[in-house]
């Protein structure tokens, strides 16, 4: 089975959108994103724009900043200190990577907690670990709703995790650990990387790395969810971190690069931005 996140995605963008019609009524107003993209590599500048769709079709409002890749952190942090103040913006999402000058850990640390829609913000990461209630980081959010959406059960089973980012493998084995998973992080160090994914039930991937992940690696029957979002060094297509080809035999469940984990990202990040607006309310 083949799940789609495209599919999957576009239901949930659906309800989102009947919610927020109801809002002007209720609340006077439609929550409002603010995006800032600094610099202009084409792939962030995809997902700004993926971003900036969908929520045009939920009726969020959106605000995309573009600002060139010389600007200054004194001068990012400035524009963040004015959207933190500005009561008609309930999110604040800054595209990573930031260009080298500039801190990621204090631009992530200088947004609002109440309007970090990414979950990135050390306060939301702390709460999270201590299973209180926090904006969960969208694509491991997105991991679990499409889990469950497969109706693939999590507890009980054995989850590995390929990488170890703050903004996908940490949170998300969090996330499995919470469904009851037995998790293990597994990484560019791990030894015998093959005997170890072999054991697993769930086998999430987010190395980046263009089809690092062979038949080989994965057993019969095994739920794998590809996070990568690669170009193909020799055709220059997008590809995963899995050889969707000669894994997708093996896998009950698998998920496609693209129309993936990607679009429930961006979906995540809706249902975040509805959730920060309807906690001001
Ligand atoms: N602050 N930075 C911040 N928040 C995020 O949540 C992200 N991320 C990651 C990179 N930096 C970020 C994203 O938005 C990755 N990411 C992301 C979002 C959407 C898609 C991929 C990555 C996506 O929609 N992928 C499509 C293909 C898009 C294309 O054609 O380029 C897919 O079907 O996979």
């Amino acid at each position: 089975m083949v799940i789609s996140g495209k599919d999957l995605s576009a239901r949930l963008k659906e309800d989102m959108r009947q919610e927020v019609s109801t809002f002007p009524e209720k609340y006077g107003r439609v929550p409002h994103l603010v995006v800032i993209l600094v610099g202009d590599d084409p792939a962030s500048a995809s997902y700004v724009k993926g971003k900036a769709k969908a929520s045009e079709f939920v009726g969020i409002r959106n605000t995309t900043v573009l600002k060139p890749d010389t600007i200054s952190e004194e001068e990012l942090l400035e524009l963040i200190q004015k959207l933190n103040e500005d009561e008609s913006v309930d999110g604040i999402l800054v595209q990573l990577p930031l260009p080298g000058h500039i801190s990621e850990a204090k631009v992530i640390e200088s947004i609002d907690k109440s309007k970090d829609v990414d979950g990135f913000h050390p306060l939301n990461v702390a709460a999270l670990w201590q299973k209180q209630s926090c904006t969960l980081p969208c694509t491991p959010k997105g991991i679990i709703k499409m889990l469950k959406f497969a109706g693939v059960e999590i507890k009980g089973k054995r989850a590995v995790v390929i990488g170890r980012s703050n903004i996908v493998g940490l949170p998300v084995a969090k996330l499995l650990l919470d469904e009851n998973a037995t998790v293990t992080i597994a990484h560019s160090r791990t030894r015998n990387l093959p005997e170890v994914t072999r054991e697993a039930d769930i086998l999430v991937v987010a190395i980046g790395r263009p089809r690092f992940v062979t038949a080989e690696m994965v057993s019969d029957g095994t739920v794998v969810i590809d996070v990568g979002v690669n170009r193909d060094p020799e055709t220059g297509k997008l590809c995963g971190d899995v050889d969707f080809a000669a894994v997708e035999p093996k896998a009950s469940v698998i998920t496609p690069v693209p129309g993936g984990v990607g679009p429930m990202t961006i979906c995540c990040l809706m249902e975040n931005t509805i959730e920060c607006f309807l906690r001001k309310q």
